[in-house]
């Protein structure tokens, strides 16, 4: 497989925010994706993520074709419509996408991808039947990757996200939101989150930063909680924001980590200094976390296994996305999911992120991620596909440039080896990614490695 190294320009790109709809006749393709089996998007839902009924709803064109002119989108439709529309030049690159489908890029709403070390050990604790947070209660889990987070420096934590975001790409994610929160000093969290920008700087995979100090109480604050919150409040968060390092802050707000009245002190501290808001609420216990992000406005509520019917009610009357993990439900052998369908009955908007990280889910593959959403949430293969395009482009607050394939948008783009999108939500295990396009660039394009030899000996 070949992973481009060409270095997209990421600042231009950003000035195409909020541009919906441009209106082009025979303006000169660079770039045209021809004969796909199926062309797979969500259309009009770039204002207000998608809810109830509307969440399962995709469109599909079959024959269709997209062009592509300086990074954007300009058509996408009926081949020959499209054909009619564009100028088709000898410089313009036409991508064969016989045999395969055609979707979005995808997001990934949730990660903690820049880490030091890793947590295989833990293993052996859980099938000993240690949960989870007993294992940070004794100083390990979250606490453990904090030490060896301050012991690499921001190269190597570039280093080693650089690897994790490669194989995200290849997987066919073009955006990721990542938190830092393995720093839990100012210093430490600035170099996480610096690291984080570096990363973004230097691939071509979209990184949205969020501010996760309130993650752990580390060992040197464990008996003074309320001086560690001091802190996030009057020295991390205000550094974080002058920094312009992130554009979320989040919290761990659950039963011996973060209460719901720390997060709410910690939440509206950094809503004052421009940070949005976003949760990690009622995974392991309800304790109102939902009712807190209805309450602040957050832009999302992250987990949402234990959340009660008002959290629900609360989160739907108020626009609250729910981004549902279900890889970590399954990595952390719960045997209780995230009630999704209660959710979308309500008219919460859903969406779904791998979250990425070296102890509760060391999973960055969203296809797997995709197929657990339908087998053990119960979401059908078109509201997966929703989930993990264009609601979750809101939740990272990018939904005016990403996470559909409409005219004007970033021309982020996958080409999947597959007859139709189902097959996306069946053939677990295997990478159908083909070809993945970033700002109208070929950035991933799977060789002839997958094709089978003419004979044993052939490669
Ligand atoms: O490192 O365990 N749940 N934070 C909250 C995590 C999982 C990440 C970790
Ligand atoms: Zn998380």
């Amino acid at each position: 497989m070949m992973i481009n190294r060409f270095k997209t320009d990421k600042t231009r790109r950003s000035e195409w925010a909020g541009v919906n709809r441009i209106w082009v006749n025979n303006v000169k393709a660079e770039l045209l994706i021809i004969n796909a089996r199926q062309i797979v998007t969500s259309r009009g839902g770039s204002n207000r993520p998608l809810r109830g009924g509307d969440l399962g709803r995709v469109d599909v064109i079959h024959n269709g074709a997209v062009a592509v002119s300086d990074g954007r989108i300009i058509a996408v439709g009926a081949k020959e419509e499209i054909e009619s529309r564009v100028t088709i030049t000898p410089r313009t690159k036409v991508v064969d996408a016989t045999g395969q489908i055609v979707l979005p890029g995808l997001v990934d709403a949730h990660t903690h991808l820049v880490f030091g070390g890793s947590r295989e050990n833990e293993l052996d604790l859980k099938l000993q039947g240690v949960p989870y947070l007993d294992i940070l209660a004794q100083g390990g889990g979250i606490l453990s990757t904090v030490r060896a987070t301050r012991d690499a420096s921001r190269e190597e934590l570039v280093r080693i996200g650089m690897q994790y975001a490669g194989q995200m790409l290849s997987q066919g994610t073009t955006t990721v939101e990542v938190k830092s929160g393995y720093g839990l000093t100012t210093a430490d969290e600035l170099k996480q989150l610096e690291a984080i920008r570096d990363i973004d700087n230097r691939q071509p995979l979209d990184l949205v930063p969020t501010f996760l100090g309130a993650h752990a109480f580390p060992d040197e604050y464990k008996a003074r909680p309320d001086e560690f919150v001091r802190l996030l409040v009057d020295e991390m968060i205000p550094a974080v924001a002058t920094e312009r390092l992130a554009q979320y802050c989040d919290v761990f707000c659950e039963q011996g980590v973060f209460s719901v009245e720390q997060s709410r002190r910690i939440l509206t501290a950094a809503q004052k200094a421009g940070l949005k808001s976003k949760i990690h609420a009622e995974e392991i216990e309800c304790l109102g976390g939902a009712e807190l992000a209805a309450e602040l406005g957050a832009v999302s509520a992250d987990h949402l296994l234990m959340i009660s019917a008002v959290g629900i009610r609360k989160m739907a009357a108020a626009g609250v996305i729910a981004v549902l993990l279900p890889a970590t439900t399954f990595f952390l052998r719960e045997d209780h999911y995230a009630p999704a369908r209660n959710m979308i009955e309500a008219g919460v908007p859903v969406a779904l992120g791998s979250d990425f990280n070296p102890g509760s889910c060391p999973n960055n593959n969203l296809g797997l991620v995709m197929i657990i959403a339908c087998l053990y949430l119960r979401m059908t293969p078109a509201e997966v596909i929703n989930a993990v395009t264009i609601n979750a482009a809101h939740a990272v607050g990018r939904a005016e440039s990403i996470g559909s394939l409409e005219e004007g948008k970033q021309a982020d783009i996958v080409l999947f080896d597959a007859p139709n999108y189902q097959y996306l939500t069946y053939r677990f295990g295997t990478n159908l990614v083909n070809t993945v396009i970033k700002g109208g660039k070929v950035v991933v394009k799977q060789g002839d490695s997958r094709s089978l030899g003419k004979g044993k000996n052939e490669i």
